[in-house]
């Protein structure tokens, strides 16, 4: 058997009950195979590829909070601190009921090579617990936020591992950990990003992931020969990533027909109003229905569906799996011509082999989303000099960022004759760096 089918084989027997994190690392090691072959005897006397596949620490701990009734509910929370090769685990925290060890795995898996892609100093990690902030006051919020970080400040550090937001984890969120983290250790520091602008937060961090998504986006179309402007696009979730990444390509010139979020979609042909959308997700915390009530253009259907709409350009911003197969197929038909993952692994393997083979332009996720942690490293160097740059110093950072990990992307796929195949350029480019650090430092 070959190594990575060795290791995969591995990854699977010792991880029972985590299929998301076997996607994420066979999606990795199918597209590392050509370097790995190159190198297997040094890889495998050195463990390579057994120890990137393992993280370097698990923190499982249970989270006790009282809600607003006095009665006591008990979440399950998780930091993975994979790999510091690079730097100080980086990665963010999901708040959301469907967490588990092998949905943070994943997460801090991926992490890996979207922070070595950045070209930052930064390692990677992740984590969060399957706690529902949907519907829960701010003081229930409060109260899970800081029994959370009674026990992960223990853990982390400015110069250790700096969690930031994810799916559930906002400025709220940040704002009520950072707090419990001072009162507690005493210590004022960068240790988590996505801060509030008055505490140590950086400007353009809230708009980094949806930015960098499109700066990147426009980077390969203009490399194949196409133009941002004037496109159909097509976003799902209506959070953090989406509503940014709709805002940019507005920006650009493009016309985003469509949101969603859990329960639903809206599909606007007139271009969604994104004042309207900010009001209703990141003030009120409300559903999508309210936009359809409030916007004539705009139809409300009921579950999912934003891939059925005819467009250019496909941004999956929501969660993982969330474009399937028949997606891909309806995306194909319908004539579009790229899609950049917002969100970690939102396409399933199949459809990502489908849209490839059907010359689709494909920017992953590992690339396309690393926008938000680059943003956050830029935020960790802010805390350390204890300066704050401008909205547009940062941004144009992000933006420079972003043009780069394409052209590593690019760059990594020709040199191993995948020219296009921007998942294996990323992969291989975000690999060699980390394997690179891993083997300096010998065995540990
Ligand atoms: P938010 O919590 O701000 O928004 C998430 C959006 O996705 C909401 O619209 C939510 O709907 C929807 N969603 C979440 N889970 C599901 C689900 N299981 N099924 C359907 N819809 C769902 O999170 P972010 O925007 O921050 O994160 C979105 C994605 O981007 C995630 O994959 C995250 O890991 C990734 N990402 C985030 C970065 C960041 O800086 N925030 C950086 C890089 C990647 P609802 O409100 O109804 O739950
Ligand atoms: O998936 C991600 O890259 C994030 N959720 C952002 C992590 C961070 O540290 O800013």
């Amino acid at each position: 058997m070959s190594y990575v089918d060795e290791v995969y084989s591995m990854v699977v027997e010792k991880n029972p009950a985590q299929p998301e994190f076997h996607q994420a690392v066979k999606e990795v090691l199918e597209s590392l195979r050509p370097v790995i072959d190159a190198n297997e005897e040094k890889y495998r006397k050195d463990a390579l590829l057994e120890r990137i596949v393992t993280p370097e620490r698990q923190l499982l701990f249970r989270v006790p909070w009282v809600d607003d009734q006095g009665q006591v509910h008990v979440n399950n929370a998780f930091r993975v601190q994979f790999n510091g090769a690079i730097g100080p685990y980086k990665g963010g925290l999901r708040l959301h009921p469907s967490v588990n060890l092998g949905i943070i795995k994943f997460l801090g898996f991926e992490q890996i090579f979207k922070n070595s892609l950045t070209g930052l100093p930064i390692g990677g990690g992740k984590g969060g617990a399957d706690f529902d902030p949907k519907g829960r006051s701010d003081r229930e919020v409060m109260a899970f936020c800081q029994s959370f970080m009674t026990e992960l400040c223990k853990y982390i550090g400015a110069d250790t591992d700096v969690p930031a937001g994810d799916i559930g984890t906002g400025a709220r969120e940040i704002g009520y950990m950072f707090g419990q983290y001072k009162r507690i250790r005493g210590v004022y520091e960068g240790v988590l990003t996505g801060k509030g602008l008055s505490y140590g937060g950086s400007l353009a961090r809230k708009e980094a992931t949806g930015f960098g998504l499109l700066y990147l986006t426009e980077e390969m179309l203009k490399a194949n020969g196409h133009d941002i402007a004037g496109k159909t696009v097509v976003v799902s979730g209506s959070g953090n990533v989406a509503i940014y990444a709709a805002q940019k390509a507005q920006e650009l010139g493009a016309k985003v027909v469509t949101a969603s979020d859990s329960t639903g979609w809206i599909y606007d042909p007139e271009g969604i109003d994104l004042e309207l959308l900010k009001e209703i997700k990141e003030v009120k915390r409300a559903r999508l229905t309210e936009y359809a009530a409030k916007r004539s253009s705009a139809h409300y259907h009921e579950g999912r569906g934003v891939w059925s709409v005819k467009c250019d350009i496909a941004l999956p911003c929501a969660t993982q799996n969330e474009l399937l197969l028949e997606d891909a197929k309806l995306l194909v038909a319908n004539g579009c011509i790229a899609v950049a993952e917002g969100a970690n692994m939102p396409t399933t393997m199949d459809a990502t082999e489908y849209l490839q083979a059907s010359k689709v332009l494909f920017a992953p996720g590992k690339a396309a989303n690393a926008g938000g942690v680059a943003t956050s490293a830029l935020e960790m160097s802010q805390n350390s000099e204890r300066l704050s740059w401008s909205f547009e110093e940062v941004d144009s950072q992000l933006k420079n960022i972003m043009i780069n990990i394409f052209r590593s992307l690019d760059q990594a796929a020709k040199e191993y004759g995948m020219a296009g195949n921007y998942v294996a350029g990323a992969n291989i480019a975000g690999f060699l760096k980390v394997a690179d650090a891993m083997t300096a430092q010998g065995i540990v």
